[in-house]
């Protein structure tokens, strides 16, 4: 690959993918020991794709994420303290402490959020993508959804409208191995979903989505394309969650030694040993960076259980039905 981050680059996408790594970590702690309730999907090993996407996309770009959506929320500009709150269902949350893990939303950094409903996003940002077009915005969105994702009806119609209508959408599969318990070998009718662009006419490629600088690069190729040709692109992005599915997951359909041979590539593992080649960091400098966004993490969650800041009934009841205060139509 003949792309490479220069030295604040790579210190950027370090400093996000270790910080979302220390995130869902906290988060696992939080819930196993009852602090948090409810239930999680981590994408712990998936933090390439995350500091891949977002900050190869200009600001005004959207994306629409999926129930595995923390570390892209917190790598399109969510604060840790809003997507915390969001987690304890406090009132200074991302929403409002009424969505919790699977439905983070962040407007303000143009993320219309996700759904638990596998698939759902993608209609929701081809539609988007649309109001675009027709405003004739330069902006993209990017529409996230996982391999299970990809066999889903609503996925292909949105690849096939698209196409048709030349809209601006970034068709972006993070192939991670597995829809819950089914590994994509049993349940995908090809090998490379990138191949599924054929059929709508829609240009793709595949890449390691273990590999921040390849991701990063294909993504800000194909928003380039998507600018300036106004048709939608297909990128999948090959990558393994280390975590399981959810919080209660077991790993029992997948063996040990597959895992290993993927922690082999761990996504951080792996651009940090590229920085300490470039001599861009050191092992001090590496170990110091993670202390203080462990430290960070640390004292915001202290400060969050200190301080219980629940919504009143009243307010919840107030975001049921649109206003003209929360933008009607
Ligand atoms: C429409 C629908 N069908 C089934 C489920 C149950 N479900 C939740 S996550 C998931 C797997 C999704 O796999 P993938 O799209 O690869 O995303 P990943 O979980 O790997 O990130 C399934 C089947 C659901 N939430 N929605
Ligand atoms: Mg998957």
């Amino acid at each position: 690959m003949d792309f490479t981050f220069n030295s604040a680059q790579a210190h950027a996408a370090l400093t996000l993918m270790l910080t979302i790594r220390l995130f869902e970590s906290k988060i696992e702690s939080l819930f196993s020991s009852h602090i948090m309730h409810g239930t999680t999907h981590l994408a712990i090993g998936q933090e390439a794709v995350h500091a891949g996407v977002s900050p190869a996309l200009d600001r005004e770009d959207w994306i629409v994420t999926t129930h595995r959506c923390h570390g892209h929320t917190l790598a399109k500009g969510a604060s840790l303290k809003a997507a915390f709150a969001e987690f304890f269902g406090y009132s200074d949350g991302l929403a409002h402490g009424l969505g919790g893990s699977m439905h983070l939303v962040d407007v303000e950094h143009h993320n219309a959020g996700s759904s638990a409903v596998v698939g759902s996003g993608v209609p929701l940002a081809t539609g988007m993508a649309l109001q675009l077009k027709r405003k004739k915005s330069n902006q993209l969105v990017v529409a996230l959804f996982g391999d299970g994702a990809s066999s889903r009806g609503a996925v292909h119609e949105s690849m096939n409208i698209a196409s048709v209508m030349s809209l601006p959408v970034l068709f972006l599969c993070e192939h991670n191995m597995y829809g819950m318990s089914a590994c994509a070998k049993d349940m995908v009718s090809v090998e490379y979903i990138s191949d599924r662009g054929n059929a709508y006419a829609i240009e793709s490629t595949v890449v390691d989505g273990n590999d921040v600088e390849q991701v990063y690069k294909a993504v800000s190729d194909a928003a380039h394309y998507i600018r300036s040709t106004g048709k939608p692109y297909l990128l999948e992005t090959r990558t393994y969650r280390f975590s399981g599915h959810s919080k209660s997951d077991k790993r029992v359909y997948r063996t040990r030694e597959e895992e290993v041979a993927w922690l082999k590539r761990d996504p951080i593992e792996m651009l940090k040993q590229r920085m300490l080649q470039r001599t861009y960091i050191d092992e001090k400098d590496f170990e110091k960076l993670g202390q203080n966004i462990q430290c960070e993490i640390d004292n915001i969650v202290d400060e969050m259980i200190d301080h219980p800041r629940q919504l009143s009934i009243e307010e919840a009841f107030s975001y049921v039905y649109s206003s003209k205060e929360h933008g009607q139509l």
